[in-house]
């Protein structure tokens, strides 16, 4: 079901101190900036490597609000890994598939994610305690 691990999202007070800790420390470009009202966050996307299955990247989360999920967790747990982005060829069929596995979904249907993709959650206590983000990535035009 999954081609690879599109991104690890991360979640920070101070997106752009953090992006100038990653670019310095690990030699990583930004390749995206975004808000995204819906999921509460500012956001920026790292590029990591390119795989077979498409690229791979860093996710560095800031929330819009307290109240979001991304401001509720820091608040819980602080700053740290928040989610795993998996890639998958086509959301709408995988979150289908995994609905008839007993899985709660967050997102029944998919929302609109960084870059373009069309993305959705599954709920972290389905998933021993790992929120899982699935990521149907544009069509590339090349
Ligand atoms: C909460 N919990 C987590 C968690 N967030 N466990 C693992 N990883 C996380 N990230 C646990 C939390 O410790 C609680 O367990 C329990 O879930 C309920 O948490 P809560 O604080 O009461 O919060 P809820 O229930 O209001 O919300 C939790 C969920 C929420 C996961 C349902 O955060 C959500 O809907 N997330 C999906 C949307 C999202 O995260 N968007 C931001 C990224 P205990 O303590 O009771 O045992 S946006 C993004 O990635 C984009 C745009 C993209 O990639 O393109
Ligand atoms: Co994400």
């Amino acid at each position: 079901m999954f081609l690879r691990i599109d991104h690890v999202g991360i979640a920070c007070h101070d997106l752009e101190e953090k992006i100038a800790f990653y670019e310095s420390t690990f030699g990583l470009t930004v390749v995206s900036r975004e808000v995204n009202e819906e999921q509460g966050v500012k956001e920026a996307m790292l590029h990591v490597a390119e795989g077979e299955g498409g690229a791979s990247y860093v996710q560095l989360l800031e929330p819009l609000s307290p109240e979001t999920a991304v401001g509720k967790f820091l608040a819980k747990r602080g700053e740290g890994v928040h989610h795993i982005g998996y890639g998958v060829a086509d959301v709408t069929r995988a979150l289908q598939e995994i609905a008839g596995k007993g899985v709660r979904l967050i997102d029944s249907r998919p929302r609109h994610g960084s870059m373009g993709a069309a993305i959705a959650f599954l709920h972290p206590k389905d998933v021993g305690g790992v929120l899982t983000e699935l990521v149907e990535a544009p069509r590339r035009s090349s």
